[in-house]
């Protein structure tokens, strides 16, 4: 018996990754009848035909975390990249990838890329993350700037890449494995949208760690028993919880909040608050 992670799935057949190189398999029967799917990311146990390049899934291993969109176990890391121009970026949207990784417990990184077009914006970018608490690199595959920093930030982890389509996710990997050989597409000028060039789900190995190459997702919303759990989203607000004068405060205009005066000392910015209210909005309950 062989442990390994499932790196890619087509039509029945599964790549698995062993410490002795690449292993196409197939489904043992009972594994094909239940109903939880077998993910890209699952460790599993898999037995070798003769010829070691061939084998059959015994078994999965026990998950520790699913990612629905994309379809990924044991996702442990969510790096969320955008350029700082073309297209330009929607920080909603970003915050709301932010919040998406933080909900599932999953460490975030931030990665600005596309410096080269805009080096001051990237830089003051990335201080405004690295305030928040998240890890950050500025990038650029034109100059081939900040790539050791994100390789450091890759290392050990299964990172799945979020972001815009067009951010450059895949030029990003091409430029830090050029055997990797992913296909990009050009930021479409009228839209200033890219065009989704990523669609299948893979794992790509990239050190002692692997990266999901995702498609742009479009669309993420919170699913409405979370208001409760969206304050704890925000690392900048975590310090302050504790400290409002009713429990259960939700920071929005109740008095004595230690989150609305860290606002008005300026620790947390307008910006972030704003992004919070709309998502606390969106994840109220429906009756
Ligand atoms: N100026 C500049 N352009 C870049 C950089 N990185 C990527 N690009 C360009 O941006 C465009 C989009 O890059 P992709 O790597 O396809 O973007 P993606 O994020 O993978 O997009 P999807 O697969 O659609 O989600 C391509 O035309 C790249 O050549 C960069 O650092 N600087
Ligand atoms: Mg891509
Ligand atoms: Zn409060």
């Amino acid at each position: 018996m062989n442990v390994g992670i499932i790196v890619k799935g087509i039509g029945g057949r599964y790549e698995v990754q062993t410490d002795r190189g690449l292993v196409s398999c197939t489904l043992r029967g009972r594994l094909r009848l239940r109903d939880d799917r077998v993910l890209v990311g699952d460790k599993v146990e898999i037995t070798r035909e003769d010829d070691g390049k061939d084998g059959v899934v015994e078994a999965i291993l026990p998950r520790t975390s699913e990612l629905l969109r994309p379809p990924i176990a044991n996702v442990n890391q969510v790096a969320v990249v955008f350029a700082v121009e073309n297209p330009a970026p929607n920080f909603l949207f970003l915050d709301r990838l932010l919040v998406q990784g933080e909900l599932l417990n999953l460490s975030c990184i931030v990665v600005i890329n596309k410096a080269d077009l805009n080096p001051t914006r990237a830089q003051e970018l990335a201080k405004h993350y690295n305030t928040i608490s998240y890890p950050t690199a500025v990038t650029s595959t034109v100059q081939g700037e900040g790539l050791d920093q994100l390789r450091e930030l890759l290392k050990g982890k299964i990172t799945a890449l979020a972001g815009p389509s067009g951010a450059g996710k895949s030029s990003l990997l091409n430029a830090l494995d050029p055997n990797l050989k992913l296909e990009t597409g050009q930021v479409s000028v009228k839209a200033q949208r890219g065009r989704h060039t990523t669609r299948s789900v893979e794992l790509l190995a990239l050190g002692d760690g692997y990266v999901a190459d995702t498609p742009g997702f479009s669309r993420l919303n919170l699913e409405s028993d979370q208001e409760r759990d969206l304050q704890f989203a925000f690392p900048e607000f975590r310090p302050h919880l504790d400290f409002c004068q009713f429990r259960g405060c939700l920071h929005r205009r109740e008095p004595g909040c230690q989150v609305k005066a860290a606002l008005e000392a300026g620790e947390i910015t307008q910006e972030r608050y704003d992004h919070y209210l709309i998502l606390l909005e969106e994840a109220a309950p429906r009756y």
